[in-house]
């Protein structure tokens, strides 16, 4: 097998960095960009990506080694890779996407940040410096508001593209009059960021870890070392504003950072364990089970629970949640015991479920839809294509029918997004998969614009790769809408829960002959139980009992998918 040298690209002018984190082990299968590990100066922290797809065979680096430009990081075994013995490719530099760089982009980041000159008079503009080939990147963080008095080089926003975050730092030193971007705003170079009453001292206008990301455009930077500032906004904590919060970044890798906000978890409840405080990977699972142990709160929890009413009435007019902490029993006091760790889809799908459950007010409906001529059309279409290697399964036609049913009730296919509604002109929909590694959730993108056929083999395609463990994240993101069919296993109904942020599921479960009332007697028909759980706040009991007959209209007489 050919074997790749990984090297560390071009990444500035960052010498002898210390490795702070690494992300992959031997064994792992890694995509060309994927990051590899994290590397640390006083100024900032940036994650090197891999040159190649491939299977990591053997790590160069450890924890505390200091890496610079053509440090070997890794052996890699290239994915599809003709087979020549112990054959080892030496990586081409120029053919490192991340590496390419120009004079300019290795300018230094210390030559960057500071360059002093003449005090200002009068009101100062500060303007998002260059920072590389980021585009329209969004606003995460917000580290100041007006009256702030703030040091030149502090950072005042933070801004992350899907590649990297980094801060921006004011380039005067003053104090701010105006404030003029906010959370969730994009931003390029440029852009009018504030306007400061200036107090003297300015700096070229150059972001903290703009060089490094200039000169290594994949490569995800940010500058939580030498960062003062404050907390982020995190789902499970809307009481977090980030204008207010105390002053103290959280000290954590870009992909701590999104892996963080990916499970709801404040980082700025969280203590380090890393090098310097910093905090890791480790760090928030730790935290998520704790908070799904009962162990702790996050703040937010702890806020709402302290202004909930009282349970049976509170007629003391305030009240608690009167969570009483989770039960610490010792389980081998009564009978043996193993203790396994949970997988890792587990432990991050039962957050999202968790936050999921807590913060949606859902509401499921149950009905019962007729698909006895359904299930004969599929059964001799399957005889049909015997060959063709394809099976037509029912999730498929309960795929088509219900685009057909988001078409008629859009906002089944929506998102919240504040006090607004985003209806979404596509239709995604997600399927649950049982794996033997937990639940997961795979895509058939574009539903509407294909055939049963089609369907049936992406969802046996996808299905696989869910059970081999081969999902990538572009497998399982854009969902408008989920189903989760326990059909082939048994049981009546249940109650799904709604995958954020769409806002409705629906749960099928086995189907079976029933007698039904025709009018006259009791017929033997095919009835499959349908449970439609949705986000009572976008949408209401008469639109999903709507929603559910609709359907079972549907599925009775496929034929309507083309009214
Ligand atoms: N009623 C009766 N029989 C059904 C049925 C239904 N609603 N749905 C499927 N079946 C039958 C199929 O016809 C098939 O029978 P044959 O082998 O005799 O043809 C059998 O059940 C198995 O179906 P399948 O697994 O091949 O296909 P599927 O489309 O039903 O399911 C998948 C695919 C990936 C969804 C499924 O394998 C799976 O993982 N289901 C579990 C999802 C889950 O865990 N949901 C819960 C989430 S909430 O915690």
């Amino acid at each position: 097998m050919a074997l790749i040298e990984v090297k560390v690209p071009d990444i500035g002018d960052f010498k002898d960095v210390a490795v702070i984190e690494l992300l992959v082990k031997p064994g792992d299968t890694v995509k060309a960009e994927q990051s590899l590990l994290t590397v640390e100066s006083d100024k900032a922290s940036m994650e090197i990506p891999s040159s190649h797809a491939g299977v990591v065979r053997e790590l160069k680096v450890a924890l505390g080694d200091t890496v610079s430009e053509g440090s070997l990081v890794l052996l890699l075994e290239a994915e599809g890779a003709a087979s020549s013995p112990a054959a080892t490719v030496s990586e081409d530099k120029s053919a490192i996407p991340s590496a390419k760089s120009s004079p300019a982009a290795t300018e230094s980041i210390a030559s960057a940040v500071v360059a002093a000159v003449a005090p200002p008079a009068g009101p100062v503009e500060v303007r998002v410096p260059d920072i590389g080939d980021f585009k329209d990147v969004a606003v995460i963080e917000v580290f100041v508001k007006p009256g702030d008095t703030v040091k030149v080089e502090q950072s005042l926003i933070t801004v992350e593209s899907d590649k990297a975050s980094m801060e921006i730092p004011s380039s005067a030193a003053g104090v701010i009059k105006e404030l003029k971007v906010k959370l969730g705003d994009t931003v390029n170079i440029g852009d009018l960021l504030a306007i400061l009453e200036g107090q003297g001292g300015t700096a070229a206008p150059a972001p903290i870890a703009a060089a490094a990301a200039a000169s290594a455009p994949a490569a995800a930077v940010s500058a939580s070392a030498s960062a003062p500032t404050a907390a982020a906004a995190a789902p499970l904590a809307p009481a977090h504003n980030p204008t207010t919060a105390p002053v103290g970044l959280p000290h954590a890798s870009p992909s701590v950072r999104k892996f963080a906000r990916e499970l709801g978890v404040p980082l700025d409840e969280l203590k380090g364990s890393g090098p310097k405080g910093r905090i890791t990977q480790d760090d928030v699972q730790a935290f998520t089970r704790a908070v799904m142990g009962g162990a702790t709160q996050t703040r937010a929890i702890a806020a709402v629970a302290a202004k909930a009413p009282a349970a049976g009435g509170g007629v003391t007019g305030g009240g608690e949640l009167n969570l009483i902490p989770w039960p610490k029993v010792d389980f081998a006091k009564f009978g043996p015991v193993e203790r396994k760790e949970l997988s890792r889809i587990k432990k991050i799908s039962g957050a999202n479920l968790f936050r999921n459950a807590v913060m949606i007010p859902a509401v499921t409906n149950h009905d019962d839809a007729d698909i006895t001529e359904l299930e004969a059309f599929r059964v001799s279409t399957n005889k049909e294509n015997e060959k063709s290697g394809v099976k037509v399964t029912m999730l498929a036609f309960l795929i088509k029918a219900c685009v057909a049913a988001l078409k008629k009730f859009p906002e089944f296919n929506s998102s919240l997004d504040g006090d607004a509604l985003v209806y979404k002109q596509y239709w995604h929909i997600g399927f649950a998969a049982d794996t033997p590694n937990g639940l997961v959730v795979p895509v058939i993108k574009d539903a509407d614009k294909k055939g049963i056929l089609q369907i049936s083999q992406e969802m046996g395609e996808l299905a696989k790769k869910a059970r081999d463990g081969k999902l990538g994240p572009a497998d399982m993101s854009g969902a408008t809408f989920t189903i989760s069919s326990l059909g082939g296993i048994g049981g009546r109904y249940f109650t799904p829960i709604i995958n954020a942020p769409e806002v409705a599921i629906l749960g099928v479960c086995k189907s079976q002959m029933e007698p039904v009332w025709d009018g006259k007697q009791f017929v033997p028909r095919l009835m499959l139980p349908l449970s439609l759980t949705w986000d009572h706040r976008v949408i209401d009991g008469a639109a999903a009992a709507r929603f559910n007959a609709y359907l079972g209209q549907i599925l009775a007489d496929f034929r309507r998918v083309l009214l």
